[in-house]
């Protein structure tokens, strides 16, 4: 697409937004603040750098084997600035304890320390991005069904000395960044069949936690993952949404939201509003579930439209934390990349290119047809001209010419990797 097409569908769109009372130049302001956090793990099929690399286990699964996985840290790292470079913004980099840099050493996990981190800190910031972090509890000999509600103490102490080990490293990378540094805890805890008792288990979970969190930090945010079930837990999961939701409510942590953690009627934009008056902030993990918890690439779907809208009509875009959180190994993975945060990116802006105002007007005053009218034509409006003029602006593809730019990629770099 030539630039002054792009630029005169701008124009016409823009005229047309603000018949409705919207600015797009402010939405375009707004688009390009949101920085996504780039989950490491879709580019490397979940995998990590250890040593002694088990394979991956607690419930998750990585279906696919598209040639060109990241097979070391120089690798990936490559491959997440070649997908941000196809990302207009500034984003995140979300990598897991198990990626650390150990030497080719065994350094088990309550063993790992921030100088294990300290390539990534010195290279996030020569690219200019921030980190975020997250313990492991999967894919180790230690891991079994239960790791923080484990009854048997050798085993739980492990994996609390795991925890705190990963907040300090978080600690460091927040403080080195001088930008808080969300660490995400997500364990798999839970059992194949309904344990008779279902309480014990949640206990021990909450009270580890209260020892793990009993050391105050400042520079990073502790965000705790709930999931629905594990494949082969299918029948209890000791951090269920209650449980981390009350926890959370209650502590005054931050609870993460997967997409792909909830029973597929559920709305997870219903839950943006009530988590906001409980708990301090919200961190996302924006994923795709087909039938379950699977892990599709992100797409523009109702559903991530329907969360977008909720969390700019909140005015909360400071207080949610837009993470990625899916492993495809069927497709290209930077294109997986690329797809999902483009994705996440264009409902956003459409939910930036709502006219609040007026619909909040027709909403006060009872009138409804002409909410709902708005609403409809909304769906029909040229968004997509204003999402052109993002990319161009930001200096990244427009439109599906990034696809041209991965086959090169795949054909230069990753297709070599055999
Ligand atoms: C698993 C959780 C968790 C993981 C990553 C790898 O169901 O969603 O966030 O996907 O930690
Ligand atoms: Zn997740």
């Amino acid at each position: 697409m030539k630039d002054t097409d792009i630029l005169s569908a701008y124009q016409s769109a823009k005229e047309r937004y603000a018949a409705l009372g919207v600015d797009t130049d402010l939405a375009l302001e707004k688009l390009e603040k949101i920085s996504l956090s780039l989950h490491c793990w879709q580019a490397d099929d979940v995998t990590g750098f250890e040593a002694q690399g088990e394979s991956l286990s607690g419930g998750i699964q990585v279906t696919g084997n598209y040639p060109g996985r990241a097979r070391n840290v120089d690798e990936l790292r490559e491959d997440i600035l070649k997908a941000s470079s196809l990302i207009g913004g500034k984003h995140r980099l979300n990598l897991h304890e198990i990626y650390g840099e150990f030497g080719g050493k065994k350094v088990d996990r309550d063993e790992v320390l921030p100088e294990h981190f300290e390539g990534w800190m010195q290279w996030a910031d020569e690219h200019g991005m921030y980190l975020d972090f997250n313990s492991t509890s999967f894919s180790h000999p230690k891991s079994g069904d239960m790791t923080l509600s484990h009854p048997n103490d050798d085993i739980r102490n492990f994996w609390i000395r795991h925890t705190k080990a990963c907040r300090a490293i978080a600690e460091e990378m927040g403080k080195r960044q001088g930008d808080p540094c969300m660490m995400n805890l997500w364990i798999h805890d839970g059992s194949k069949e309904v344990p008779v008792n279902r309480l014990r288990y949640r206990k021990i979970l909450e009270e580890s936690l209260d020892d793990i969190f009993s050391i105050k930090y400042e520079n990073m945010k502790d965000c705790i993952e709930a999931k629905l079930f594990g494949i082969g837990l299918e029948n209890y999961t000791v951090g269920s949404y209650d449980f981390y939701l009350g926890y959370g409510a209650k502590k005054g942590k931050i609870v993460t939201l997967d997409t792909g953690h909830f029973h597929l009627t559920e709305s997870i934009a219903d839950k943006v509003s009530s988590l906001l008056l409980f708990t301090p902030e919200i961190m996302l993990h924006v994923s795709r579930p087909v039938r379950w918890d699977s892990d599709h690439v992100v797409t523009m779907t109702d559903d991530l439209l329907d969360l977008a809208r909720e969390i700019v009509r909140s005015d909360a875009l400071e207080r949610v934390h837009i993470g990625l959180d899916y492993f495809d190994a069927t497709i290209n993975r930077i294109g997986a990349y690329v797809i999902g945060c483009r994705a996440t990116q264009k409902a956003f802006l459409q939910a930036l290119l709502e006219p609040q105002l007026l619909l909040n007007q027709y909403e006060d005053s009872g009138k409804y047809f002409q909410r709902l009218a708005v609403q409809e034509e909304l769906k029909s409006m040229p968004w997509q001209a204003v999402w052109d003029m993002f990319c161009m602006k930001m200096n990244v593809p427009v439109g599906e010419s990034y696809i041209l730019e991965i086959e090169k990629y795949e054909q230069t770099v990753t297709s070599k990797r055999v």
